[in-house]
């Protein structure tokens, strides 16, 4: 079985790489740059490869996937761990990673998206209304994990989600307040070896758990 993982340094897919290490599959991972030059994510090569010209694509045996939620649900189904088989733990251990997935990351996407799409004079304004729905989805966490009482997400152990939540909590920390039951799940996933060799393989600086 050979795993390849294009990864572009920090972004989703460095979520994919840190729990393709925790489960021990030691993929090949190529880093990719955003734009058109020669490691671009829309150079003619990787678009041949991935018409999407995104990331995560994970190519396993030769064969070539795409969707964040999708490679996580398969990846961790498949090699038994990170994601609960049954019943109640594995409802919400899905509703989290697809909290982080489908949610959360496309609200993070729009900031993302003013910053490079509006006129300068837009930007402002929009940015604002953006980060403050991103802030109340931050704050719907915290109330959760207060809630339930539980380290992670869904229960006592971490499962995908919790890899994925941290991943993008280090996009533009300083513009967000976290509370101090979700800092407590960025430090613990930051923390661990398979986090740490992801961090140091795309070269990036953890900085949400501060
Ligand atoms: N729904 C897709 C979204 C993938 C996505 O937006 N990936 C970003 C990085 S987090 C990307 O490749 N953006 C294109 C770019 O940076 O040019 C998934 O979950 O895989």
């Amino acid at each position: 079985m050979s795993y390849e993982l294009y990864s572009k340094a920090g972004s989703c897919s460095m979520a994919v790489h840190a729990i393709m290490n925790e489960l021990g599959l030691n993929p090949k991972v190529y880093i990719k740059v955003a734009g058109d030059g020669p490691d671009g994510l829309k150079n003619p090569e990787y678009l041949k490869l991935n018409p999407r010209g995104n990331v995560p694509f994970l190519v396993e045996d030769g064969k070539g996937m795409i969707e964040g939620g999708a490679i996580i649900t398969y990846l961790c189904d498949k090699h038994g761990a990170l994601l609960p088989k049954l019943g109640q733990q594995r409802a919400q251990a899905l509703q989290w990673l697809m909290f982080a997935n489908a949610t959360l990351h496309p609200a993070y996407g729009r900031t993302f998206w003013i910053s490079s799409n509006l006129p300068q004079e837009q930007q402002e304004g929009a940015l604002k209304a953006a980060r403050a729905q991103i802030q109340q989805l931050w704050d719907y966490v915290e109330g959760e994990l207060e809630k339930s009482g539980t380290t992670y997400l869904a229960g006592i152990e971490p499962t995908a989600a919790d890899f994925l939540l941290t991943t993008i909590a280090n996009w533009n920390p300083a513009a967000y307040k976290f509370g101090p039951k979700t800092k407590a799940v960025f430090k613990n996933i930051s923390a661990r070896p398979s986090y740490q060799k992801a961090l140091a393989e795309e070269n990036i600086e953890y900085k949400a758990a501060a």
